[in-house]
């Protein structure tokens, strides 16, 4: 067996997870990350014979029994994830129940997955139905996009509008928009129907006043939605209250 701290999988965890904590999106535990992995990138690094322990996981998602992913922890820091990725984040096979997942790795001090985890995998299901490709949703709580909930009317048409009017390129890269949830409690299969719902639709819904879910098929992809997201939210910030001299047009 190679030695899996060294996979391309878990770079990509700790080098995102890194990043999203500098940029200020994830303070203490908030956010969470959820990969879906194929049975070929995880060969050489994992036993799939092995279940260290099985996690119920309160709701039923047939449709993704036999898959893997690698997920955040619950309470867990982004900030950690870099120095100790086995202890705060772990791989999860979903068992041919559909509510159980098997832990086959990670989670070392006897943690858990997310508690946003139904939002996940509900979202992954949504996101295959309309794109095969999908294998990430990530979620996390940008700055200047909480911020603009508080000033900007939530309504979908409304808020993809402004979004799109700060920056050129935001059209192009979201072309879909945003699809905007109202406050929910989160942590909950309610909240996690939702998201789904919207998924169906969007790869980027925005909780309000909470932070915002993105979906892609690479690390890279979702975390580029997220980061334009938050260009444009900031350019907003910095100029709504400034008399506006220059708009892109419609
Ligand atoms: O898990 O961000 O939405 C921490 C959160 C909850
Ligand atoms: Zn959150």
């Amino acid at each position: 067996m190679n030695d899996i701290l060294t996979s391309k999988f878990v770079e990509e965890m700790k080098k995102t997870a890194a990043n999203m904590y500098r940029l200020g999106w994830d303070e203490r535990n908030g956010g969470n990350i959820s990969y879906l992995l194929n049975d070929s990138e995880v060969d050489g690094y994992l036993d799939l014979n092995e279940v260290i322990r099985e996690i119920p996981i309160g709701f039923e998602t047939k449709e993704l029994a036999g898959k893997l992913f690698i997920v955040t922890g619950t309470g867990k820091y982004f900030k950690n994830v870099e120095e100790d990725p086995e202890t705060n984040l772990g791989i999860v096979r979903i068992k041919e129940d559909g509510r159980t997942a098997q832990l086959l790795w990670g989670f070392k001090d006897g943690g858990r997955f997310t508690s946003e985890f139904p939002a996940h995998m509900m979202s992954h299901s949504a996101r295959l139905k309309v794109d095969p490709k999908n294998r990430v949703i990530m979620h996390c709580h940008p700055t200047n996009m909480l911020a603009m909930n508080f000033v900007h009317e939530l309504d979908e048409k409304k808020l993809t509008h402004t979004l799109w009017e700060m920056c050129t390129e935001c059209i192009v890269v979201f072309p879909d928009g945003v699809g905007v949830l109202p406050w929910m409690l989160c942590g909950t299969n309610t909240i996690g129907e939702a998201t789904a719902n919207k998924m169906r639709e969007f790869r980027l819904v925005v909780w309000s006043m909470h932070g915002i879910y993105g979906a892609g098929n690479s690390m890279d992809e979702t975390f580029g939605l997220i980061e334009t997201v938050e260009k444009a939210a900031q350019i907003y910030m910095l100029t709504a209250h400034l008399p506006r001299k220059n708009t892109i047009k419609d």
